[in-house]
């Protein structure tokens, strides 16, 4: 019984991971996920760390979530990395922060050519640094006719904005007579916001602990399904992305069907 039980503990976690996997690619996998990435600073100052640690630790889990993402299939992942309220911060928090698109692409652009990700990013690029600019926008580039997984960075980005800055482009169009007022329908005005063609988040993942959706996707999030974690960013492992998926795989089971 003792030695059962060892056996039973002794399971490698990974190989349970794979399974679970397996089941989940069997059934219906959310097309798009987004994810608000909460919970670094607390993750850092728990361990006596300053705050850019649990940034940066941070971004090891955003390369982490990314390669599974696109093993299971998920056709876009849209990853809230910098809100338009996260200027308001110390700024050498802020400098650290508009450093690690470039270490994440130094270290990892090789490999998310290789798997066939393609970069995006949503949220306004006038106010970013030229180089942190550059680094992504070389990404994009480089990953334009990649046909996997999008991974879609939200920088610099809030929704609210994105709505109004849509509606001036509207009434732009319709005073130039490209656009009719008769024709602004849910689907045109959605064509005029950043996610054009991306389609809705199917599900909607916030880690720690906070149930709030801080002007991320108001127009996108209406249909959305929204997982909530007390897991700091951090700590945010293949399990819990695992058991979000299933946990969206079960709701659409009980209240998908007709
Ligand atoms: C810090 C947790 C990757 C959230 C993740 C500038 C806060 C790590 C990127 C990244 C950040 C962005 C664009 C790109 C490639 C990578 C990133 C920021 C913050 C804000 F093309 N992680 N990451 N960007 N953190």
């Amino acid at each position: 019984m003792i030695n059962k039980l060892k056996l039973w503990k002794k399971q490698p976690q990974s190989s349970n991971l794979q399974e679970r996997m397996t089941l989940i690619k069997e059934q219906q996998i959310p097309s798009h996920v987004a994810i608000i990435m909460d919970g670094n600073g607390r993750w850092a100052k728990k361990r006596a760390l300053p705050r850019v640690a649990g940034h940066h630790e941070g971004m090891k889990v955003v390369r982490k979530i990314t390669k599974l993402a696109n093993e299971l299939g998920i056709q876009a992942l849209t990853l809230y990395a910098f809100s338009t309220e996260n200027w308001k911060r110390p700024k050498l928090e802020v400098d650290y922060l508009m450093k690690l698109p470039e270490e994440f692409l130094g270290s990892f652009l090789p490999e998310l050519i290789e798997e066939n990700v393609k970069v995006t990013m949503i949220g306004e690029k006038e106010n970013l640094p030229s180089h942190t600019l550059k680094a992504i926008e070389k990404a994009m580039v480089d990953t334009k006719d990649n046909t996997g997984l999008v991974l879609n960075f939200a920088l610099n980005y809030g929704s609210r904005a994105e709505m109004v800055s849509a509606m001036k482009q509207v009434m732009i169009d319709c005073e130039a007579g490209v656009l009719d007022v008769e024709e602004i329908t849910e689907e045109t005005f959605a064509n005029y916001l950043m996610t054009k063609g991306l389609g809705d988040p199917d599900l909607l993942i916030r880690t720690s602990g906070e149930i709030r959706l801080s002007n991320f996707m108001l127009w996108q999030l209406a249909y959305t399904e929204f997982w909530f974690t007390d897991v700091l960013w951090p700590d945010f492992a293949e399990e819990h992305f695992v058991q979000a998926m299933e946990d969206y795989q079960n709701r659409q089971r009980r209240f998908g069907g007709v």
